[in-house]
């Protein structure tokens, strides 16, 4: 009796110490009266949907500009533009999707409607689309020739459908062009077999009546969950945040669990305006502005730029096209800084990735796959459970140079790093190499290459018991230009 009342009282012992953790997913209000430490408790245990995770894993995501403004060499176009126009020559959808899998990309955007309302593929609510274009014979379908070389080459497929519609009749009458921007986004969602990512621009402006469009943010969110529940919606969608800007940059400090409410919840814009937020705001999630706010969404940041410096293909750009180097910072600043990279490269008026882009993008992949894979860690850290404070000293390989770290933080149990720092021990002293706050899902930073036979991380302060899943070390090949 005794021994079992002792296995009793160990069994609720060992219970008590693996209590479940609270986690909230996607988002968490706060409760009415809760303190600052409540929040901050609450804003660490915010996790991403299963989706969101998925997304972010990606790391690497291409979009595709392409449309009529490519045959006409506007960026925006006016909506007026003759649907005859666009006729690529030799449009070529395997070839776009073969030259991103080299350059290590997982997933395709493509802009089936840009503002202009051209629509890539033959729907049946406006005439303005490749029905009315010569391009095989107005038979073709960019839609369907994309999403079925994805499908064949195991890429990710998502596209890009503008809310604002300079072609529209209908657009600034709010309930018309509603139903027909629904109308258009279940061709999209019901006739190309799965899709991962569905991108809402924000850009909106006055129909031809003089009115300003409102759209019905509810019912094009049920229409996306209600065919395509696994995709994800970014931009004005709730998934995925636009980082704010167009130039390549992540934040140093970006918080994935974010006070910032996407602008398509009910509520979303008024709640951003009471906190004077907005999607370029340079604070997104310190701890005074959760104090301050009424709950947390899980919101990562993704970051759209372009390889050239228009969306569009533009022949007069072709010696523009950005260089390895600077398409190396980019990753050091967009994957390296706990955002995926949506990288634009647009096809030419053949309907091909032109040859300096491609080029281009497989060097970049191949600079990725041999500067970022091996660690020159021995040993690797694969679960670290540390309080602010806590440091982990590794040993590097024998002789290895090192000028780049790798953190990451388990984001399925949310974001918690506020502040940390990376040490390396060189001719018998320790000096900082790096320091940052976030980490989040990874974190890449650069610094003067050296002989370091150790490498100290130390996590100075987190939100609850930070969750580092992965350091690295690695010696990043200088890039001539
Ligand atoms: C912007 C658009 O206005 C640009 O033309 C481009 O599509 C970019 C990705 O988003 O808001």
């Amino acid at each position: 009796m005794r021994r079992l009342l002792t296995t009793l009282l160990l069994l609720s012992l060992l219970g008590c110490t693996h209590t479940k953790e609270v986690l909230y997913t996607q988002h968490a209000t706060f409760p009415e009266g809760a303190t600052h430490e409540e929040k901050i408790d609450i804003a660490a245990r915010v996790v991403p949907s299963k989706k969101q995770l998925a997304w972010q894993e990606l790391e690497l995501t291409a979009f595709i500009h392409f449309g009529i403004n490519t045959f006409t060499g506007s960026e925006w176009g006016s909506g007026e533009e003759d649907p005859a126009m666009f006729n690529p020559t030799a449009l070529d959808c395997e070839q776009w999707v073969l030259t991103l899998k080299k350059g290590g990309f997982k997933m395709v955007i493509l802009t089936a409607k840009h503002h202009d309302g051209f629509c890539l593929w033959p729907t049946a609510t406006t005439k303005h689309s490749v029905v009315h274009s010569p391009w095989r014979d107005g038979k073709g379908d960019v839609v369907r020739e994309l999403s079925e070389a994805c499908r064949k080459h195991n890429m990710k497929f998502g596209f890009y459908l503008s809310p604002w519609d300079r072609n529209a009749p209908s657009y600034g009458d709010s309930p018309a062009y509603n139903a027909l921007f629904i109308a258009q986004l279940t061709e999209l969602l019901t006739n190309y077999g799965r899709v991962d990512e569905i991108w809402f621009d924000g850009a909106c402006g006055e129909g031809p009546n003089g009115k300003r469009q409102e759209y019905d943010w509810k019912n094009i969110m049920l229409t996306v969950r209600r065919y395509q529940p696994d995709a994800v919606t970014a931009i004005m969608g709730d998934d995925i945040r636009w980082v704010g800007n167009e130039g390549g940059r992540g934040r140093e400090t970006e918080w994935s669990a974010t006070p910032y409410t996407p602008q398509s919840c009910v509520g979303g814009p008024e709640a951003n305006a009471a906190l004077d937020l907005e999607e370029m705001t340079r604070d997104l999630g310190s701890r005074e502005l959760v104090a301050r706010s009424n709950g947390i969404y899980w919101y990562p940041s993704e970051v759209d730029v372009s390889i050239r410096p228009g969306w569009f293909y533009h022949a007069e750009e072709d010696d523009k096209v950005r260089s390895l180097a600077n398409l190396v910072d980019i990753y050091y600043t967009s994957v390296g800084r706990n955002s995926v990279l949506l990288l634009n490269i647009p096809p030419d008026q053949r309907g091909l990735i032109h040859e300096i882009d491609a080029a281009r993008i497989e060097e970049f992949g191949r600079y990725i796959a041999e500067n970022f894979t091996a660690s020159k860690l021995v040993g690797k850290v694969r679960r670290w459970h540390a309080e602010a404070g806590a440091s982990r000293e590794i040993e590097v390989a024998k002789g290895e140079m090192v000028n780049t770290v790798l953190l990451q933080e388990d984001i399925r149990h949310g974001q918690r790093v506020e502040r940390f720092t990376v040490e390396a021990y060189v001719d018998g002293a320790w000096s900082v190499v790096a320091e940052g706050t976030t980490i989040g899902y990874k974190r890449l930073l650069r610094f003067e290459e050296c002989a370091a036979e150790r490498l100290r991380v130390t996590i100075n302060e987190c939100r609850a018991t930070a969750n580092i899943s992965n350091v690295a070390v690695y010696c990043a090949k200088e890039i001539a230009e």
